[in-house]
């Protein structure tokens, strides 16, 4: 158990936007750290102190993306992180069908069809999730 655990503190919250469009999920491709660079990973970040996890999602994406994101429903369950936290993913939509996501600060971003789901090498985390995401394409 950690320290938060036996404290009983909430776990860190790390958002992640399952962002689906024409059938398609928007992957990135991390930069950094060394160790996570090359996997991909849906967009995302820590939760800050004093903002809901939707507030959280919306900021990560135009953050990372550039892009203002419609928040929906929940997608799977937590799945934990190291260091205590946890990955939780909200389905989403873009805003402005037109605009176009563009890599931040990541390597690169893809539009994955169902078939190609499967095959890229994401975050351990990420992966965990890959049923749930196909039920959304
Ligand atoms: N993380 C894992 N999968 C994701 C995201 C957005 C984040 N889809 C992990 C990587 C880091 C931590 O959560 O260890 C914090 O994420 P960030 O602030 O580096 O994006
Ligand atoms: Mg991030």
């Amino acid at each position: 158990m950690t320290t938060d655990e036996a404290a009983g503190r909430a776990a860190t919250v790390v958002v992640g936007a399952a962002v689906v469009r024409d059938g398609r999920l928007l992957a990135q491709q991390r930069a950094f750290p060394a160790e996570a660079a090359g996997l991909w990973e849906l967009p995302g970040g820590r939760v800050e102190p004093g903002e809901s996890d939707a507030e959280a999602v919306r900021r990560e994406c135009v953050e990372e993306l550039g892009v203002d994101v419609v928040v929906g429903d929940r997608v799977g369950a937590d799945v934990p992180l190291p260091n205590g936290m946890v990955l939780r993913v909200y389905a989403a939509t873009l805003r402005d069908a037109e605009a176009e996501p563009r890599a931040v600060e990541h390597r690169a971003l893809r539009w994955l069809p169902a078939a190609e789901l499967r095959e890229i090498d994401w975050l351990p985390a990420d992966r965990v999730l890959v049923p749930d995401l196909l039920a959304l394409l």
